[in-house]
Formats: C-alpha cells, sequence, structure tokens
C-alpha cells in the first residue's frame, strides 16, 4: 500500500519527492510501537482528502512517489542510520518513522549534497542527551550528535529534557522555544538556507494525538503546528520527517489520521 496520491514507482524520474518508511523503534525507552507507524500512516491516509481548502492545493498537482519501507528491522543504532545514510533518494526526501533516531541518518545523508542545511525541529523533548540508557545514538541524543556534528539546530514546542539539555540548548541551538511561531528575524534568517525539517507528533498536545511513546502534557494545536510550517512556505526545503506515531497506543486511529493529514500538508507545501 502507498501513500494517498502517490505517482507509481515508474513515474520516479519525474518525481522530485520520495517518501519512505523508516520502520525502527529499537531504542525507545517507555512504550514502542513507532516501527508500525509507515504502515499505519500509509492506511490512515486513505481515509482523507487530496485537496487542501486553505492551500487550495491537490496531492494531484505535486508529483511525489512512495518507495515503501527500508529494511531496518534487527539493526544496531548506529547501523540503522548508516543504512539510511546510503539510501538517500534522489530530490526531496520525506521519512515516515519510526523512532527520532532515524533523523540522523537522514540528515547526514543529505549534507554531503546540502552542506548548508539547517535542521528545524518540532518536539516536545530537547532530545540533547549525549547518552541515553548506555546508547549514544538514541531518540533522547539525536538532535545531540547533530549539533555536535556542527549543524545548526532551531527547536520549537519544546517543554521537556533535563537541566543540562535546557542549558545546552540555550547555548548551542540557534534557537529553542516553548512556543511554535519563529521570531521575525530568524524566519527571513531562514530563507536564505536550505532547511530539513523533523516533526515528531509528540508536539502536539496528547488530547489531540495520543498514539506516541512519550506523550507529554500541555503540547500545541493541531492548526498551531500548521500555522508554523506555512510560515516556511517559499523556504528551500532539502528534506523532512515525521516520526514517533506509535499507532497500537490510540486505539482511536486518529494519531495515525492526524500524521496522514500532516504529511499531506507538507506535501502541498514545500512539494514543488
Ligand atoms: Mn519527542
Amino acid at each position: 500500500m502507498t501513500f494517498l496520491g502517490a505517482r507509481p514507482p515508474g513515474a520516479a524520474a519525474a518525481a522530485r519527492i520520495t517518501l519512505l518508511g523508516a520502520p525502527y523503534d529499537a531504542t525507545a525507552s517507555f512504550r514502542r510501537g513507532s516501527r508500525f507507524a509507515p504502515g499505519a500512516i500509509r492506511r490512515a491516509s486513505e481515509s482523507i482528502e487530496t485537496y487542501s481548502p486553505v492551500l487550495d492545493r491537490d496531492l494531484a498537482d505535486v508529483p511525489f512517489t512512495d518507495g515503501g519501507d527500508l529494511r531496518l528491522e534487527g539493526l544496531a543504532p548506529a547501523e540503522m542510520v548508516k543504512a539510511i545514510r546510503r539510501q538517500m533518494p534522489p530530490g526531496l526526501p520525506l521519512f515516515l518513522g519510526g523512532e527520532h533516531t532515524i533523523t540522523l541518518g537522514a540528515v547526514q545523508g543529505l549534507t554531503p549534497r546540502v552542506p548548508d542545511l539547517v535542521v528545524v525541529q518540532w518536539d516536545a523533548h530537547t532530545d540533547l542527551r549525549d547518552e541515553y540508557a548506555g546508547q549514544r545514538t538514541s531518540h533522547a541524543t539525536v538532535m545531540r550528535r547533530l549539533v555536535d556534528g556542527g549543524l545548526p539546530l532551531v527547536q520549537l514546542g519544546i517543554r521537556a529534557g533535563t537541566r543540562e539539555e535546557f542549558a545546552l540548548a540555550r547555548t548551542r541551538c540557534v534557537y529553542s522555544a516553548r512556543g511554535l511561531q519563529l521570531p521575525a528575524a530568524l524566519g527571513d534568517r531562514l530563507r536564505d538556507t536550505p532547511l530539513y525539517l523533523s516533526v515528531d507528533v509528540d508536539v502536539l498536545d496528547p488530547a489531540i494525538a495520543p498514539g506516541t511513546g512519550n506523550p507529554e502534557p500541555d503540547g500545541a494545536g493541531y492548526g498551531e503546528l500548521l500555522q508554523s510550517l506555512r510560515s516556511l512556505a517559499g523556504c528551500r526545503i532539502a528534506g523532512m520527517d515525521v516520526v514517533e506515531v506509535a499507532p497500537a497506543l490510540d486505539p482511536s486511529g486518529r494519531t495515525a489520521i492526524i500524521a496522514a493529514s500532516l504529511v499531506r500538508e507538507m506535501l502541498l507545501l514545500f512539494g514543488p
């Protein structure tokens, strides 16, 4: 099964965006299940419209293919990151996680061709630990590895982490805040540089999107997240992901449907 409106694989050459599933949740600390997200998001996409009235754009206007799932099961975290890095599709990739660790492989896979990449992260959590549960490559350390690698990082929606992580965010991130709106001056700066957009679904309030491993109270509304993404319309987007959907933790199914809507909006907003 492919995502709603995806062109057949034969049209891949013409497509500028490739959707790729990254079903991996081996380092999940609290509740696993995000490895089932790519399939659940594709299934949920059948229940939504291809047309976005706000953007007045339809998925039929955006040439994209669905490359299926990468084979990541059974790999150690560092091996999984390498596997993603090696299988980077041409053009603009949109990864369906999987846990947040997959972002490390995606960004590292892109930096050789996009050396001045800036990462924008929507997340409840800082993900800036140096190590977590004995692992240096983990969902809780992913942004630390990127910052240590010299990548400029912008964090939005942040409301959980250790004292040390918050201190690090203040000194090492370009910007880190609880709110989702970019300051105008920063928004202007981001227009001059290619961006990687990473959306952890736990940036949303758990009442909206309960199907995730580490829910944090008092999160954002869906409209607020869309508004934040729309403020980057017209920017140069080099890659994107939607991570940490754990379908089995939400028997109502709404988290997967919200994720499918979010993927549609990202395709319509940032597709050619
Ligand atoms: Mn998170």
